[in-house]
């Protein structure tokens, strides 16, 4: 799916998100655990405020786990911040992992009765992301099999659904929906390499070849599906996604390499995490955040 972001679009996402997290004590943000850093919109960091959030690296089965351990450690360094990586459709993690983080994070910020300090309403959430990048299946998760809708409460904006939880707090049922950052091209070469937004202006051929190169420099040894190592660094992308080509068999007549066969096989291979693990982002060194 691709959405055409249009200045009206972008203004009505704004609006609708800025209201929405009026209502909630904590903002999950998905991040895609890939690329940690082209999957945000530096937007939302105003909107949510000194509201606590929590990053969820999703997708986390498909990044590698080191690198997905240092980016956990990297944002857990900003102020009001959690993080936390994992597969957003693993129910059992999500209620495990994330439920108790979101309450614990919540539950100081639920205004309380003078009498008896009883918490006057739920925790509530929200979970925020670009599109594509597993709002709906973390909210299935977070939900679990017994979905509650709990209506409008009487006092809260009128026409809001809040699904209850398991952990006894409300998760507002409709994703905040954030615009991805495609103006800058390396992100929005990221982001389409990953899937996250259709091919975004790039052909499949640029793309394959791109994500081939960069694997031979970074990551040779998961090239050895297509039969390459380490010697692949000294070829071309071109010449990469050829060799693929014809080690998986991407032939027409004459013998030669039907080259957007080969590339639409990278990077359906690349994005079903056939490939192994793999970051595409690192993260930035202490000192450069500290400029
Ligand atoms: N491997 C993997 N796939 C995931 C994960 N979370 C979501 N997906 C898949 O990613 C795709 C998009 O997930 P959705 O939950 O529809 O994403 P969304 O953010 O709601 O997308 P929009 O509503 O289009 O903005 C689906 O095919 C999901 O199955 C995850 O943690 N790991
Ligand atoms: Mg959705």
């Amino acid at each position: 799916m691709s959405i055409h972001w249009f200045p009206g679009h972008m203004a009505k996402a704004k609006r609708l998100l800025t209201e929405n997290v009026k209502l909630v004590d904590v903002v999950v943000e998905l991040r895609d655990a890939r690329i940690p850093q082209a999957s945000a919109n530096p937007l939302l960091f105003p909107i949510v405020g000194g509201k606590p959030r929590i990053i969820v690296l999703a997708k986390a089965d498909l990044a590698d786990k080191e690198q997905t351990r240092a980016w956990v450690d990297y944002f857990e360094r900003e102020e009001q911040t959690k993080a936390i990586a994992l597969d957003g459709r693993d129910r059992k993690v999500v209620s495990r992992l994330l439920l108790p983080l979101i309450k614990d994070l919540a539950a100081p910020l639920v205004p309380r009765s003078k009498q008896g300090n009883f918490p006057l309403r739920p925790e509530r959430c929200m979970v925020v992301g670009i599109p594509n990048i597993g709002k709906s299946t973390m909210i299935n998760s977070l939900a679990g099999r017994a979905t509650a809708k709990t209506g409008a409460l009487p006092g809260v904006t009128r026409g809001k659904q809040w699904i209850k939880l398991s952990s006894g707090g409300e998760l507002l049922d409709t994703p905040g929906l954030l615009w991805p950052k495609l103006e800058d091209p390396l992100v929005a070469r990221l982001l389409a390499v990953t899937g996250a937004v259709g091919e975004a202006g790039f052909d499949p051929y640029e793309l394959a070849t791109w994500l081939l190169t960069h694997l031979a420099k970074y990551f040779p040894h998961l090239l050895v599906r297509y039969k390459l190592g380490e010697e692949s660094v000294d070829l071309s992308g071109g010449e990469l996604l050829e060799a693929v080509g014809r080690v998986r068999g991407c032939l027409v007549a004459g013998g030669n390499v039907d080259l957007s066969r080969a590339a639409d096989l990278v990077l359906i291979d690349f994005r079903t995490g056939k490939l192994g693990p793999i970051t595409l982002e690192v993260p930035p060194s202490r000192r450069n955040r500290d400029d």
